[in-house]
């Protein structure tokens, strides 16, 4: 006989001897409840994909800079992160709102995702609130003024980064 076919004879033999139906059933539960942890859907991590390419100039800790056109939170380069990365100790999260901002030293535009960081509480440095395009609140939709701390392990909110996700589609007259 092949060594593969005595091989899966014997493993099969000694799980049977050393396995009640008890027992594998629960291993199975174990392993299909660890699958189910693992997240299927994939999830847009941000990472500022087009940060080679954009030109950038200004301040990032002053509300007036170029990528902070839509939004409304506390700058998380005030708070011991940068423009695009969260502070130590807080998490990203994954929902976020999206701006399309006009960066003037290229004269392009580009579309921003105000991501919230999340697990501490309210930074309370440099709030800037400039909410181009934002409706009101009964317009969830298509409001800023949204805790986005969703998706991730805590719900406090603690600032909020912009990070450039590409360039947007030019407008045609
Ligand atoms: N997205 C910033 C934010 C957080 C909490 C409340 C309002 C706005």
């Amino acid at each position: 006989m092949d060594w593969i076919d005595r091989w899966v004879q014997n493993s099969s033999r000694a799980l049977a001897q050393n396995t009640s139906r008890r027992s594998l059933l629960k291993r199975l539960g174990t392993v299909l409840v660890g699958a189910s942890a693992v997240p299927l859907l994939p999830v847009a991590r941000a990472s500022d994909n087009a940060k080679s390419a954009v030109p950038e100039s200004g301040d990032p800790n002053s509300c007036d800079y170029w990528r902070y056109c839509a939004i409304d939170g506390f700058l998380c380069g005030c708070c011991g992160g940068s423009m695009n990365s969260c502070p130590p100790g807080t998490e990203m999260s994954p929902i976020t709102w999206i701006g399309t901002c006009h960066n003037p030293e290229d004269g392009k535009s580009y579309i921003v995702s105000y991501n919230d960081c999340c697990g501490k509480s309210s930074c309370g440095n440099c709030l800037c609130t400039r909410s181009e395009g934002d409706k009101p609140i009964y317009r969830m939709d298509a409001s800023n003024d949204i805790n986005w701390c969703l998706g991730t392990e805590s719900s406090l909110y603690h600032c909020t980064v912009a990070v450039v996700v590409g360039k947007a589609l030019e407008q045609r007259e």
